[in-house]
């Protein structure tokens, strides 16, 4: 077994932009995104000097560039597999479930198991991030099947291929308290630098906003929300705080929606068991590849790997901040049959 898995064989990509530069990486975009730039909304960002309104949904110049060219080229197939979450939700737990369970006959779950020596984000390529990044038009026809991707892009600016194929997508959301912590933690860490912090007031107020990348948060949960009601069998919606409270119930749900069920055997055996500790914030977070390694260019793993709880605001939310976020809360999710695990034992 090689020490990190290549699963984009024949796969032209690369990464990340080099080091983000000071604006963003936007002196790198093609004249056609910096005049699409021009017509966009913009606010201050969280981490780039710019946020920029695209589709409805706010994100970095460089990402938009991206997303352009992943909108335009990416053709689904019927058996792919894309994860789709707001950043700060699940995403690299849902990468590492859905790569397990679908490819646990090619990988022994007990040794050498590719999670054990690559992250999550290298086994199953962001659309926006990887596979679409710095102008690569990637060949995709090489992978093996089904084909895992991941995107934080909300429900409608995804291509129409998705959209249409019998592709099947899994959204995992968390409860807009934690992301926005985990998320101003997270953009905090990976700040190139040339940046200050931004203080946590501010971020809320961002937040509140609808002013994260790819948010609104609301607009992002309610496109995927109302699209697993529309189409059960093509969307499932999952939710981290479930997930955290029995794994392997939701484990087993999600090898049936992506059509890897577990056979009465494979049960037997304790395999579901084992994907579970396998994907375990604990177990992951030990890894070496996680503690040193980097998969995107500009940060490094380990920041992913936080402290991986539910409840965790409590230590961070002043009184009038959970008033005003459950506010924005009931209002934009109101009525829709959406709602959240808030708490939890476990929180030092
Ligand atoms: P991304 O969207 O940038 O890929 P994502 O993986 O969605 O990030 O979010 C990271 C959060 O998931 C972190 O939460 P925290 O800041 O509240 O701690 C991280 O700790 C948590 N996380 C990462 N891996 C796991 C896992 N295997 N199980 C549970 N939580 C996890």
């Amino acid at each position: 077994m090689p020490s990190s898995i290549n699963t984009t064989t024949s796969m032209t990509i690369t990464n990340y932009p080099k080091n983000q530069s000071s604006n963003g990486g936007e002196e790198e975009l093609s004249h056609e995104c910096k005049e699409l730039l021009l017509s966009l909304p913009k606010e201050k960002g969280w981490r780039t000097p710019h946020l920029y309104k695209y589709q409805e949904f706010w994100c970095q110049a460089i990402e938009i560039q991206s997303i352009v060219s992943f909108q335009r080229h990416f053709q689904a197939s019927d058996n792919d597999v894309v994860l789709a979450t707001i950043p700060k939700s699940g995403t690299t737990w849902l990468k590492a479930l859905a790569f397990a369970i679908v490819n646990r006959k090619r990988f022994a779950l007990e040794n050498n198991h590719p999670l054990l020596t690559s992250n999550p984000h290298d086994l199953v390529p962001f659309f926006e991030y990887k596979l679409y990044a710095n102008r690569q038009l990637p060949d995709l026809s090489n992978l093996p099947h089904p084909r895992l991707f991941g995107t934080h892009l909300p429900f409608p600016s995804l291509p129409t291929s998705i959209k249409k194929s019998g592709c099947r997508v899994v959204y995992i959301c968390r409860n807009p308290f934690d992301t926005f912590i985990s998320s101003w933690h997270f953009l905090n860490k990976v700040n190139p630098g040339s940046k200050a912090p931004m203080s946590l007031d501010e971020a809320f107020e961002m937040y509140c906003k609808g002013v994260i990348g790819f948010g609104p948060f609301w607009d992002h949960m309610l496109g995927y929300w109302k699209e697993s009601i529309e189409r059960p069998h093509k969307v499932l919606f999952l939710k981290y705080e479930d997930l955290k409270e029995d794994v392997t119930f939701h484990l087993k749900k999600l090898a049936e929606f992506l059509g890897f069920p577990f056979s009465l055997e494979e049960e037997r055996a304790g395999d579901v068991e084992k994907i579970a500790k396998l994907c375990s914030f604990e177990n992951m977070k030990e890894l070496e590849v996680n503690k040193a390694g980097k998969s995107i260019k500009y940060f490094e793993n380990k920041t992913l790997f936080r402290k991986g709880v539910v409840g965790d605001w409590v230590n961070y939310l002043t009184p009038r901040m959970v008033e005003q976020l459950t506010k924005v809360v009931e209002e934009k999710l109101g009525g829709s049959g959406l709602s959240f695990k808030l708490f939890t034992e476990d929180i030092e």
